[in-house]
This record gives C-alpha cells, sequence and structure tokens, in this order.
C-alpha cells in the first residue's frame, strides 16, 4: 500500500488502570489478560492495529510499582524498556481513583517521546470531577491530547484509534497486516489460565502462581489440539486451594480456558491442566527466558 505509516505506542500507567482492557479495546480482539488483581501484566505485550494507512504497534506494559523482589525489578525494567522503544505513549489514568503522582514521574524522565492522557473508567465518574482532572493534569503535564474513556465498555476508543493514525509518520508496516499480536499462541495459551487463577482466587494464589504450556500438539487431520500446562504454585498449602472440593475449581478453569483457546484457534482444544509445587519459581531464570525478562534487572 502507498503512504504507510507506523507507529510504536507503549501504553503505561498505574498498576489496575485498564492498560490491557484498553489495549484489547484498541486491537478489538483480546491479546493480553485483564483482572482486577493489581501487577497482572508481567512482561510487555504488543497488540497490532491498523487505523487508515497506519499501523499502530501498541506494547501493553507492567504498572508502575516499587518492586522488592526479583520478578518485580524484571517487570519494571521492561516497562522502562516499552517506553525507551516507543515513539508515544498513551498514559492511562483510572478516572475513578487517580494515582498521579506515581505516574507524571515516569514520563517527566522521558521528554524525548510525545504523550497522551486517557482517563478511563469514566463509566464510573460523574462528568464535572472528570473535566476537573483533566484540567488539572494538563496543567502539570504537556499532553498531546487528552481522552476519557471507559476501555471497558469501548466507549470513546474510536478517538484514540483516530489520533494515534494521525500521530503516526510515514513508514513501512512491520508487521502482517491480519497479525494482531507479537505474542506466541502457547504464552498466550498459559495467559488464559493465569487469568483465571487471578480472577477466581483472588486473594490467595495470584503472585503465588506462574503457568506455563508444556506440550502443545496439533491433530491437523482431526482439527484438534492437545495442550499441556502446569501451574506452578510456591506452597503445599495452596494446592487444596487452586483444586477445590473433588477438582471442582481447577476443572472450571480448565472448561473455561479451554473454551476461550478453541476460539480463538478455531478447533478443538484437549486442555490438561498439572498443578506443581515449585517455592522457588520467581528466582528461576527459565522463566524469565521464556517471557522474554531480565533477570537481572
Ligand atoms: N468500570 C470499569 N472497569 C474497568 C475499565 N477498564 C478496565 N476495568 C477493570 O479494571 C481492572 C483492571 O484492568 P486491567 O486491564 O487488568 O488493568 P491493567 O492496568 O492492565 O493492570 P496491571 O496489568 O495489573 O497493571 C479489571 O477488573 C478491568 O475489568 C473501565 O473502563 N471501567
Ligand atoms: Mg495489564
Amino acid at each position: 500500500m502507498a503512504n504507510q505509516r507506523f507507529l510504536t505506542v507503549a501504553v503505561i500507567g498505574a498498576p489496575n488502570v485498564g492498560k490491557s482492557t484498553l489495549v484489547n479495546a484498541l486491537v478489538g480482539q483480546k491479546v493480553s489478560i485483564a483482572s482486577p488483581k493489581a501487577q497482572t501484566t508481567r512482561c510487555n505485550l504488543i497488540g497490532l492495529m491498523i487505523e487508515g494507512e497506519a499501523q499502530i504497534a501498541l506494547t501493553d506494559t507492567p504498572g508502575f510499582f516499587a518492586p522488592r523482589e526479583r520478578l518485580g525489578r524484571a517487570m519494571q525494567y521492561d516497562m522502562r524498556t516499552a517506553i525507551k522503544a516507543s515513539t508515544g505513549a498513551l498514559l492511562v489514568i483510572d478516572a475513578s481513583w487517580p494515582n498521579i503522582e506515581q505516574s507524571l514521574p515516569v514520563l517527566t524522565g522521558n521528554r524525548n517521546l510525545w504523550s497522551a492522557l486517557v482517563l478511563n473508567k469514566i463509566d464510573r465518574v460523574a462528568r464535572p470531577k472528570l473535566l476537573t482532572l483533566a484540567q488539572s493534569l494538563n496543567t502539570q503535564f504537556p499532553f498531546e491530547a487528552t481522552f476519557m474513556v471507559s476501555a471497558l465498555k469501548q466507549d470513546g476508543i474510536q478517538d484514540i484509534r483516530r489520533f494515534l493514525a494521525k500521530m503516526a509518520p510515514e513508514g513501512a508496516w512491520l508487521y502482517p497486516e491480519d497479525q494482531i499480536t507479537t505474542l506466541p499462541l502457547r504464552l498466550f495459551a498459559a495467559e488464559l489460565t493465569r487469568e483465571r487463577v487471578y480472577k477466581h482466587f483472588y486473594q490467595e494464589i495470584p503472585y503465588a502462581c506462574t503457568v506455563e504450556t508444556t506440550q502443545w500438539e496439533d491433530f491437523t487431520f482431526k482439527n484438534e489440539t492437545r495442550v499441556a500446562q502446569h501451574i506452578y504454585i510456591q506452597k503445599n498449602s495452596q494446592r487444596p486451594i487452586l483444586l477445590g472440593q473433588n477438582g471442582e475449581k481447577i476443572h472450571g478453569i480448565r472448561e473455561s480456558v479451554q473454551k476461550e483457546l478453541s476460539t480463538v484457534i478455531e478447533r478443538k482444544v484437549h486442555l490438561f491442566l498439572h498443578v506443581k509445587v515449585r517455592d522457588n519459581w520467581p528466582e528461576d531464570k527459565a522463566f524469565y527466558d521464556l517471557w522474554n525478562l531480565h533477570y537481572n534487572a
């Protein structure tokens, strides 16, 4: 196509403000998992969208927080890498619970990229309060534009898409037209399972768990795929919680992931979940390599 334009944008902000939900809404399909638990996103994930002649690579990033452990440091390092690699940033703020102190310093340290402000979750906030918030933030930082959206209800998303297309400089598309993510399917499948664990075991499990797809076998002639995954937890006492009585909890997760994965890959999926206790997985370099996270960040 003539006049191609290409842009890389980092979607950044505090944990739980709706960055992943926004990326999914912009892409038009789920590419990144979202949950009510803060620190759901563990590494940068690229979602791709096309608007007119522009292809936009949106990097969903882990939220800003002060890390205490190795995994947290790796997550923060990854987020900063995304900012450095991008031409622009969408700074997402939860308008129902704005936490600006955490957000602005990240931008002021990166003056060579433009930023737009996205006030998300407007479905929860009265209009006058939104306008005051937008005004106040714009006096604190020179944003290119301000958007008020509900990523969850897909309200206001088209305005951001049009804006991003306008900001995209001339340049060849880096990805094929029909590609929506750079995340390999086996990693995405593992994320789907982790998302369920975060949603169903809000209190008990999330940070203690990680998921790995250990087997992926396509039976093309039957239009079926066999997927096996390990859910790693850190303590034996977490096992019965995750399994539930007679295994009903883990079966629920299995059914639900199997169904979503079948829809995504358009073939029948047989999913096998195995719960493993490995207390030191957050110190295991193999997990960092799998997700392209920097082990010694
Ligand atoms: N009411 C409302 N809830 C939203 C909206 N956008 C996201 N959420 C919810 O906010 C929670 C966090 O969403 P995520 O997309 O996971 O947030 P995130 O910023 O990616 O979070 P981390 O990856 O943990 O940093 C989820 O429960 C979403 O459903 C919105 O526009 N309105
Ligand atoms: Mg996220």
